[in-house]
């Protein structure tokens, strides 16, 4: 069965960033014999013609597309970034008539209403390695899909509920030519997404992460992500971003990462997301040692209070022993203030950023307001709040921002902003 992936990004907002999903999907389908072809379209000079050729010279049998971005999750520069994927849609059946299954993380979040807005035929939630192979293998024999995990279809919503893969050995980490990098940033230095965990069990309030990998943290083989990290720097890629979202959790399984990283000894680059609670020095000091260089450190406010009602489950004493413990071993900073949620005040606003400046961190990004997502504590409150309607899917960009803040906050942060080079508003 031959089967073209797409995958529909092409925004280059923070950074441009590899179908890192995508490549995981193409590698499980050549496992199991399919013959795959993979388009980016962050590629394509002309995405029309790259599809129509791509179409009409491969001749697929079915037609997956990952949807990363639905929106640039961003009240100042409000960008809703799903038309483009619609307009491909309609592309894509102009020039064939197999089926066309969506999924990935922006998918993920909006099962329902993103398989309607777009019009595609079918749609599965969450990973795609196990359930997506099953459902071609259904198409292909003409048997029923009812008991593809995650799969959704039009107007009939939930078929059957996704399951998170917990043989975490069965998966197998894409390798260069399952990850094609487009030639307009091959050149440059490029940070190659890389994944060694999936879900998180921290449940922060406004968080849409269970919504797309669960709550259960699931690990890979370290053996097998060595034998991954070499085989990407023998073919020249040496910077890596571990798209974990807390790379530092479970501790041990950190730990023995990057210990296997500096016995292995690969001259490797990377960056990393942090979870700044009870982080020893021997993890920090390991990760100096294993090449990482800077790491995202979203605490997200200075005030013990909102941290609470972020439902963080550290307070800012951690944030400060991890930041005077990355300036120690020579790891780079990038701050993270989220500013206007529940509970938040003038003084709670300036006390966070007293807060930042006490840490000086290499850089900072502030964002004011915060995007709700469907079932979190933060939809809750915004409906409680009467800020969204209890029927709102949500789809559509909505933000969480306390009205009586709103006007100062954006006039406050953005005063604040101009007296420092290294801050991104
Ligand atoms: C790491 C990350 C980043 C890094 C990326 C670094 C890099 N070099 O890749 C950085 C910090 C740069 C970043 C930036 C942004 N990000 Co981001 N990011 C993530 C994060 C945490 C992980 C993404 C990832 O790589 N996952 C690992 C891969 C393996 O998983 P996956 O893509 O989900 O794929 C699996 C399944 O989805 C499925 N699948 C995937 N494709 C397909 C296709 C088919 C057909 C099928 C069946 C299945 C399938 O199978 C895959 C394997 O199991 C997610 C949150 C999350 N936990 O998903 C947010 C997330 C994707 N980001 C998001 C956003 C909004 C952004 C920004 C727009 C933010 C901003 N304003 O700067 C930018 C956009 C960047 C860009 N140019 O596109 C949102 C997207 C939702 C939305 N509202 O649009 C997410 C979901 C976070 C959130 N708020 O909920 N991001
Ligand atoms: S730690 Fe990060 S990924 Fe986990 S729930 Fe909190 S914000 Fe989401």
């Amino acid at each position: 069965m031959k089967v073209l992936l797409i995958s529909a990004n092409t925004e280059t907002i923070n950074m441009p960033v590899l179908p890192l999903g995508l490549a995981f999907v193409n590698a499980a389908l050549i496992a199991q014999n399919f013959e795959t072809k993979m388009i980016n379209l962050m590629d394509a000079e002309n995405a029309e013609k790259l599809l129509k050729e791509t179409i009409s010279e491969f001749h697929p049998d079915a037609i997956g597309i990952s949807v990363r971005n639905i929106d640039t999750q961003d009240i100042k520069r409000p960008g809703f970034i799903l038309d483009p994927v619609k307009t491909m849609i309609s592309e894509c059946r102009k020039y064939s008539k197999a089926p066309i299954i969506i999924g990935g993380p922006g998918y993920s979040i909006y099962p329902e209403t993103a398989l309607d807005y777009l019009g595609a035929d079918m749609g599965i939630k969450g990973e795609g390695e196990v359930a997506f192979p099953k459902l071609l293998r259904r198409i292909e024999n003409q048997q029923p899909v009812s008991d593809v995990p995650g799969l959704y279809l039009p107007q009939k919503g939930m078929i059957k509920e996704r399951e998170c893969i917990r043989q975490t050995a069965e998966v197998h980490f894409p390798l260069p030519i399952h990850l094609p990098v487009p030639d307009t940033i091959q050149k440059k230095e490029l940070w190659i997404p890389f994944q060694t965990r999936r879900g998180c069990p921290m449940d922060c309030s406004y968080c849409s992460t269970g919504s797309i990998e669960g709550r259960l943290i699931r690990k890979f083989s370290i053996q097998q992500a060595i034998e991954t990290l070499a085989a990407y720097s023998a073919a020249g890629f040496n910077h890596f971003f571990f798209v974990d979202n807390t790379f530092n959790l479970p501790p041990s399984y950190a730990e023995a990462l990057c210990d296997a990283l500096i016995s292995a000894n690969i001259k490797i680059a990377w960056r990393c997301i942090l979870y700044p609670s009870k982080i020893k020095e021997t993890l920090v000091q390991k990760m100096a040692l294993a090449g990482c260089r800077e790491v995202a450190l979203g605490f997200e406010s200075g005030v013990d209070e909102i941290l609470k009602q972020f439902n963080k489950r550290f307070n800012t004493s951690d944030v400060r022993n991890t930041s005077a413990m990355l300036k120690k071993y020579g790891i780079a900073q990038l701050g993270f203030l989220m500013l206007g949620g529940p509970g938040e005040t003038r003084q709670t606003v300036m006390r966070s950023l007293d807060f930042m400046d006490s840490l000086n961190p290499d850089a900072i990004k502030i964002t004011t307001g915060i995007r709700i997502y469907p079932d979190t504590r933060l939809a809750d409150i915004a409906i409680k709040e009467g800020i969204i309607d209890p029927d709102d899917n949500l789809l559509m960009p909505k933000f969480y921002i306390r009205k009586e803040l709103e006007d100062w906050l954006i006039k406050t942060i953005h005063q604040w902003t101009e007296d420092r080079e290294n801050c991104i508003y």
